[in-house]
C-alpha cells in the first residue's frame, strides 16, 4: 500500500539505518536530509566491511569509498575513489550543494572533502586489514566475476569475505519530495582505481521527482552496463508498478549477459511518487529494509529470478 512519509533502504543494516532517517521524516524533514543522515549510520558501523570506515580495501590495501546522492529537484553530488573521509556520502552533498559540479574523483576529490573541513583518518581497521593479508597470501587477482563467483560460495566464506553490500536508500517525506542516497567501498579487493556503480548517477542511484527512485546494489558492472537505476525509474514512468520495474532491470541484465548474470547477484529497490515500493534480484539472499509511520523496522526479503 502507499505510505507517506517513507523511507526504504539496501540489506539488513538498512534497518538500523532508516530509524536515523525517520527521525528527521517524522518531523517533517526533508528527504534530502534523512537520507544523508540515514546512510551515514551505515558508512559509521565499523561492524559492516563494505560501507565506509571498515570498509575493505582495494587490493592494493587502500579503502577507496564510492557515494552519490540526488534531491527533488534533480540536483545530484558524486564522489568516487575518495580516501581518507568517513562519511563520503557529505562529501557527495556538498559536491551538489557547493559546487557546479556533479562528480569529484579520487584526489580532488579529498582535496575538496579537506577544504571543506572534513576531518583526514585512516579508514582500514584491523579485521579488515586481516581479511586482505589473508586474500593476498592466494594473491590471485581475478577479474571481478571470480570474487562474485567466490560470494556465493558462502562456505568458503567464514566472515563474509566477499560479502558485497552497498547501502542505498530512497525517501518520501511529508511534503510528497523525493530523495535518495547511495554508499559503499565497493568490491572488496578491487583494483585500483576501480568504480563500480554506487556513485554513478542513473546506474546506482536516480531520483524523478514526478515518478519515483531507485537504486542498486550488487556488482556494479552489470548496473552501468544497463543504466540501471535510470532504466528502473522510466519503467515507473511508462506504469510499471516499483517491483515490475525492478525485475524488467534484472532481466534485462539477464539478456544482455546470460551466462554473468547466473553468477552474480545485482538487486534493484525502488520507490514511487506514492510511496509504493518494490525490489527485485538476481539472486536470492538479497533484503530490504522499510520504515514508515505504522511499523519502523521491516525487512523484507527480496524477490529473485534465479
Ligand atoms: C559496486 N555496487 O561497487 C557496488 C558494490 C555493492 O552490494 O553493491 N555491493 O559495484
Amino acid at each position: 500500500g502507499a505510505k507517506k512519509p517513507i523511507v526504504i533502504s539496501t540489506w539488513d543494516f538498512g534497518v538500523a539505518a532508516n530509524q536515523a532517517a525517520w527521525k528527521i521524516l517524522q518531523t517533517g524533514g526533508s528527504a534530502l536530509d534523512a537520507v544523508e543522515a540515514g546512510v551515514q549510520v551505515a558508512e559509521s558501523d565499523l561492524s559492516n566491511p563494505t560501507v565506509g570506515k571498515g570498509g575493505y580495501p582495494d587490493r592494493d590495501g587502500h579503502v577507496t569509498l564510492d557515494a552519490c546522492i540526488m534531491d527533488a529537484e534533480g540536483n545530484c553530488g558524486s564522489v568516487a575513489a575518495l580516501e581518507h573521509i568517513a562519511h563520503p556520502i557529505s562529501v557527495a552533498r556538498k559536491v551538489m550543494e557547493d559546487t557546479p559540479h556533479v562528480m569529484l574523483v579520487g584526489e580532488g576529490a579529498l582535496q575538496f572533502a579537506l577544504e571543506k573541513g572534513f576531518e583526514k583518518e585512516d579508514l582500514l581497521i584491523p579485521s579488515s586489514k586481516e581479511a586482505w593479508q589473508e586474500w593476498l597470501k592466494e594473491r590471485q587477482y581475478k577479474p571481478i566475476m571470480n570474487i562474485e563467483n567466490k560470494s556465493f560460495n558462502t562456505e568458503r566464506l567464514p566472515g563474509n569475505q566477499y560479502n558485497h553490500d552497498t547501502i542505498g536508500m530512497l525517501a518520501l517525506d511529508a511534503s510528497g519530495n523525493l530523495s535518495g542516497a547511495c554508499t559503499t567501498s565497493g568490491m572488496a579487493f578491487k583494483m585500483r582505481g576501480r568504480v563500480g556503480d554506487s556513485p554513478i548517477i542513473g546506474a546506482g542511484l536516480y531520483v524523478d521527482n514526478e515518478i519515483g527512485a531507485a537504486t542498486s546494489t550488487g556488482v556494479g558492472e552489470e548496473v552501468i552496463r544497463t543504466v540501471g537505476s535510470f532504466l528502473v525509474v522510466e519503467l515507473m514512468r511508462q506504469g510499471y508498478s516499483p517491483e515490475a520495474a525492478c525485475k524488467e532491470a534484472v532481466e534485462r541484465i539477464v539478456k544482455k549477459k546470460p551466462e554473468i548474470a547466473k553468477e552474480i547477484q545485482v538487486g534493484f529497490l525502488a520507490l514511487n511518487k506514492k510511496g509504493e515500493y518494490g525490489s527485485y534480484a538476481l539472486q536470492s539472499g538479497f533484503s530490504f529494509a522499510v520504515c514508515h509511520n505504522e511499523q519502523q523496522d521491516i525487512l523484507e526479503k527480496g524477490k529473485h529470478i534465479f
